[in-house]
């Protein structure tokens, strides 16, 4: 924590500036004096069945626009019955006059079934396991990579994040155009380097090295850290050690040390509250077409809504929505949280 002047940064309001999107945040640590009502009894555990047949993701199953699933065993991949982008459309820029615009933008929407059982979830899936998503994760990115300018790979887990099967999978979108978020860190990183003849994120990687009160978990390759200027109550950043642009350009070892870590978060994650924590997760690496993008550093972010148990969730509304975001509990006392949190998932552990 800043000890700038006489100013108390973990009683009273203040701003925290985001510079991998150049955004600041109000903190607002002093409501946080209410009583943390964060335990809750442990939520029953859902008693979902391995293969469902309604499911339209699992082996075997029809979907909903009548294809038929494979029988896989591992991963499995398909283009999106219902996809938000479609490839190959003509290049066009539409602008009347100076004020509206529009533009096409080609692309493509693909959905990762992580793995053929319909009851688990990555935190309960194996390493090894864990790995095949990530080895899918880096080929989507090479594939779609050559086509298209922004491979963006997520995952939105929970109904309450829009979520609409619990089978466990996720989606990733390509197109032909920088996309809002990414194109702030491009600029972000960009200037930082042209400015401090460094890495962004490898700089601040170093500082929360030092610092250490914001590190959730770590191994030899990545550390995951709630942000100095995280947003959600319990978000968290993943970034490899090293200095990488893409998740492909992991190597082996990275690879393996990243499906450790992932198991770590999430298993924290569904710690916390002792239910099937939701979130939205998705990777930033360096856009795939159009230049050098070495200002760029590969991270994961991971946006969960929940804020003090399985059903209190935080909304973006109000000030948020016409001024700019706001947090009470402080990203320090989150990270402590989760750190605190057992690395044995409560499920096996009820065993
Ligand atoms: P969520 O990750 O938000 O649950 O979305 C699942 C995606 O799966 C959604 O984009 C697609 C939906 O269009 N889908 C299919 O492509 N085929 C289906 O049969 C059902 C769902
Ligand atoms: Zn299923």
């Amino acid at each position: 924590m800043p000890s700038g002047d006489q100013f108390n940064f973990t009683n009273l309001p203040h701003r925290r500036y985001n510079p991998l999107n150049g955004e600041w945040i109000l903190v607002s640590p002093h409501r946080t004096k209410r009583p943390w009502h964060g335990y809750q009894e442990p939520a029953a555990p859902d008693q979902k069945p391995t293969y469902d047949p309604k499911c339209y993701l699992c082996p075997g199953n029809q979907r909903a626009n009548g294809a038929r699933n494979p029988v896989y065993t591992s991963t499995f991949v398909f283009t999106n019955d219902f996809p938000a982008l479609l490839p190959d459309l003509p290049d066009s820029h539409c602008s009347p006059n100076h004020i509206i615009q529009s533009a096409s933008l080609s692309g493509t929407c693909r959905v990762i079934c992580f793995s053929p059982r319909h009851d688990l979830t990555l935190a309960e899936m194996s390493p090894e396991e864990i790995l095949r998503v990530v080895e899918v994760w880096a080929e989507q990115v090479s594939e779609l990579g050559k086509h298209y300018s922004w491979v963006q790979i997520f995952e939105n887990k929970g109904a309450i994040m829009g979520c609409s099967n619990p089978h466990p999978h996720g989606q990733v979108w390509a197109g032909s155009a920088l996309p809002n978020e990414p194109f702030k860190e491009n600029r972000e990183q960009l200037a930082f380097l042209e400015k401090n003849d460094s890495i962004l994120l490898i700089d601040y990687l170093s500082y929360e090295a030092e610092d250490r009160t914001r590190i959730v978990c770590e191994n030899a390759a990545w550390l995951a850290l709630v942000p100095f200027w995280a947003t959600w109550p319990f978000e968290i950043l993943l970034i490899p050690r090293r200095h990488v642009l893409r998740l492909p350009d992991l190597n082996s070892t990275e690879r393996e040390d990243l499906s450790q870590i992932l198991k770590s978060v999430l298993i924290k994650y569904d710690n916390l509250f002792k239910s099937s924590f939701p979130y939205t997760m998705g990777w930033h690496g360096a856009p795939t077409k159009g230049g050098n993008f070495d200002h760029w550093q590969l991270h994961a972010h991971f946006y969960p809504p929940l804020l003090r148990s399985a059903t209190v969730k935080k909304f973006i509304v109000g000030y948020e929505m016409l001024a700019e975001a706001q947090r009470d509990i402080l990203p320090e006392q989150a990270a402590q949280k989760l750190r605190q949190t057992s690395d044995i998932h409560y499920l096996k552990k009820a065993k």
